[in-house]
């Protein structure tokens, strides 16, 4: 599976606001557009909450071929055998997340250092999230990123960098040039009108910057 790992448009969900069916109904229509990884990402549920939906979600990018890691709970992936885990800075260390996971599972980590990148990337990181880049509406605990740091990450690590954090189709060009491999997006699919329509225009949007 982790041979099939494309970070260009990775979709990281939030379930928050929405009926289990309409948030489900979201993810597939993300996936319809052509979104190229999903990360289920759920901070306020049990265990068996976040494994219940990280089955009911893998069966959808399943359907779609498109791999599915779960956010911070290497055990939750591990119990609904998704393709991967995201680590942050506080969770399992990479080392020890990729010893239990084994080689053909996906490992990312964020970064928002040279050092935190270079040490994921040393215990075996497949990739790195870096942001935020813009403030976001997202519930999380990060500090901005600048382009400059971004693009210090991406030269210093040969796996691949994602930007993340206030993204949208309107708010790529900051990107030019900088050797990143994707974007990682959740209210700009989440939160649209048409998630599949958000995920096209994204991708199209992506695909030119990553060419600039
Ligand atoms: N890490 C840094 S910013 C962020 C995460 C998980 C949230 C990004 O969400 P949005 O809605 O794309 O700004
Ligand atoms: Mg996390």
């Amino acid at each position: 599976m982790k041979q099939n790992m494309d970070t260009t448009l990775y979709f990281i969900t939030d379930s928050t606001g929405f009926e289990k069916e309409e948030f489900l109904r979201r993810v597939e229509a993300a996936l319809c557009g052509g979104v190229t990884l999903v990360q289920l990402r759920e901070k306020e549920r049990t265990t068996r909450e976040y494994l219940a939906l990280a089955r009911e979600v893998h069966a959808l990018t399943q359907k779609y071929d498109v791999p599915l890691i779960i956010d911070d709970r290497l055990d939750v992936a591990l119990a609904a055998e998704t393709e991967g885990v995201h680590l942050g800075q506080s969770d399992l260390p990479v080392g020890i997340a990729r010893k239990i996971l084994g080689n053909d599972r996906i490992i990312g980590a964020t970064a928002k250092t040279v050092e935190q990148a270079t040490e994921a990337c040393e215990q075996g990181a497949d990739y790195l999230g870096v942001g935020a880049i813009y403030p976001t509406t997202t519930k999380v605990k990060t500090i901005l990123t600048s382009t400059d740091m971004l693009r210090k990450i991406c030269e210093a690590v040969p796996i691949p960098v994602n930007a993340i954090g206030g993204l949208n189709k309107d708010r790529l060009e900051v990107l030019a040039g900088i050797p990143i491999a994707g974007v990682c997006v959740v209210s700009a699919i989440m939160k649209a009108a048409d998630p599949k329509i958000a995920a096209e225009e994204l991708m199209e949007a992506t695909k030119q910057i990553l060419k600039k």
